[in-house]
């Protein structure tokens, strides 16, 4: 591969050499930093500056940060639009495009003042351009293709140059047919780092990072179709689904700070268990210590990030989700008729005379599911995967879990395995004898003594 120009065959060759890590001559981009290539889906060790202001590095899930090299005082950093492979959860990988390897980008860390150099290599077959979300930044430095810069052709590249302003977190993607390169994939994360102490910014034990993404791939295929507007089926943090989305691991007593941004196409209410947390930021930089209270789920609207912190002093494992019940689902889970109460004695046998591969789903609900192994096409996400120590989660798409351990050593990001749960402490089956149900009284009637007037009979109060 030491063409700059990919021609068509290249371009479908170029998904499969990707997997492998992606080989670019060094002769031919001899002035630019060296790309580095990363197509492992673990969750890679933070990035700890060598070069440049000290910062506390960020974890992003599933992902890894660019490294960068320092020039006369410039970061400069080498970003390669280009066809990747993802492993989105073990079994299933899907066509995507990205940045360096993966679907997302790698995570762009820099601190606040840093002079920055970008280096955006379009390995794709169409243009593209970068727009970097959030940041003030010299108008002809912002990507959008025709308004800002013309955009950036295959096989070329072209540099973006501006100061990182303002602390905060911000994300980037194309803003160059949108539709398709970011349905196939295209966005990474950016942080940047207080240059000093700040009044809103508190120095925080854990600092995760991830981005929301959807995409609609057919049970069986592995190119998204990017055409859907609304019905995705593959829910994903950093473009993975549970049970393939790594933990969060901390220790007990860890102030946690987790960066999220949205880039599907609907809202995401992400929900912690065991925890309160208060949103301390938005890509508009750190809220007001005014302005924040206490949630368990905050709502990420599209285009939105949110930055979410609490102190993790409840030991255990804690689910961390979004609250919509179809994002925590894979594919297959969508299309299904509600069978629930529907008595189907006898009547399989006479459907598969008809329909040889007829299954039946879900008479007493979709419970069943969690269990069955049932014969999927291949290269497909099961609908509900995953063990935990009691058995099936049942759960998939938007879905980790934050595991607190009083024994995890600062710094350790590994997982600690399944919680210890404390003799007495989990949920237990009753064995002694259930009482039949009995019918509670009837409330009194009340007979209003005005057409639209109600007594409550428990207070008294009246409307
Ligand atoms: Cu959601």
């Amino acid at each position: 591969m030491t063409q700059n120009t990919p021609t068509r065959r290249q371009f479908f060759a170029g998904a499969a050499a990707s997997v492998a890590g992606l080989v670019i001559a060094r002769s031919a981009l001899a002035a630019l930093p060296e790309p580095v290539i990363q197509t492992s889906a673990a969750t890679g060790a933070p990035l700890a500056p060598n070069t440049g202001r000290p910062y506390n590095p960020v974890v992003t899930l599933n992902g890894w940060t660019l490294p960068w090299r320092m020039n006369n005082g410039v970061k400069e950093f080498h970003l390669v639009a280009e066809p990747v492979v993802r492993e989105v959860t073990p079994g299933f990988v899907v066509n995507m495009w990205g940045y360096n390897g993966q679907s997302p980008g790698p995570t762009i860390e820099v601190v606040e003042g840093d002079r920055i150099r970008l280096f955006v290599t379009n390995r794709l077959p169409e243009p593209t351009t970068v727009h970097w979300h959030g940041q003030r930044l010299p108008a002809g430095m912002d990507g959008v293709a025709g308004l800002n810069q013309p955009s950036i052709p295959a096989g070329k590249t072209f540099v973006y140059e501006f100061e990182a302003r303002r602390p905060g977190t911000f994300m980037y993607h194309p803003h160059a047919d949108e539709m398709t390169q970011m349905a196939m994939g295209m966005h990474g994360f950016w942080v940047t780092h207080p240059k000093a102490k700040h009044p809103l910014i508190k120095e925080v034990d854990r600092d995760f990072c991830f981005l929301l993404n959807a995409f609609d791939v057919e049970p069986g295929s592995r190119t998204p179709k990017i055409n859907t507007m609304l019905d995705f089926n593959i829910w994903c943090w950093n473009s993975r689904v549970f049970p393939g989305i790594d933990t969060l691991n901390v220790r007990h007593g860890d102030r946690v700070r987790i960066r999220i941004g949205n880039l599907t196409m609907t809202n995401h209410p992400i929900h912690l268990h065991g925890h309160e947390f208060e949103v301390t930021g938005t890509d508009g930089g750190p809220t007001p210590v005014t302005s924040r209270w206490p949630e368990v789920s905050a709502d990420i609207a599209v285009g939105q990030m949110r930055q979410l912190e609490f102190i993790a002093d409840e030991e255990g494992d804690w689910a961390f989700h979004c609250h919509k019940s179809h994002h925590t689902m894979n594919a297959m889970g969508h299309d299904v008729p509600t069978m629930i109460g529907v008595d189907h004695r006898g009547l399989v046998s006479k459907i598969q005379k008809v329909v040889p591969d007829y299954m039946l789903m879900g008479e007493r609900g979709m419970y069943d599911m969690k269990e069955m192994e049932m014969q999927l096409p291949e290269n497909t996400a099961p609908m509900m995967a995953g063990h935990g120590q009691f058995g099936p989660i049942g759960m998939g798409g938007m879905l980790s879990v934050l595991k607190v351990r009083k024994d995890q050593k600062p710094g350790d990001y590994s997982d600690p395995g399944p919680y210890k749960f404390p003799p007495g402490t989990v949920a237990y089956e009753w064995t002694g004898t259930t009482p039949s149900a009995t019918q509670a009284k009837p409330s009194p009637v009340v007979t209003p003594d005005k057409e639209f007037r109600a007594r409550k009979p428990a207070t008294g109060h009246q409307h």
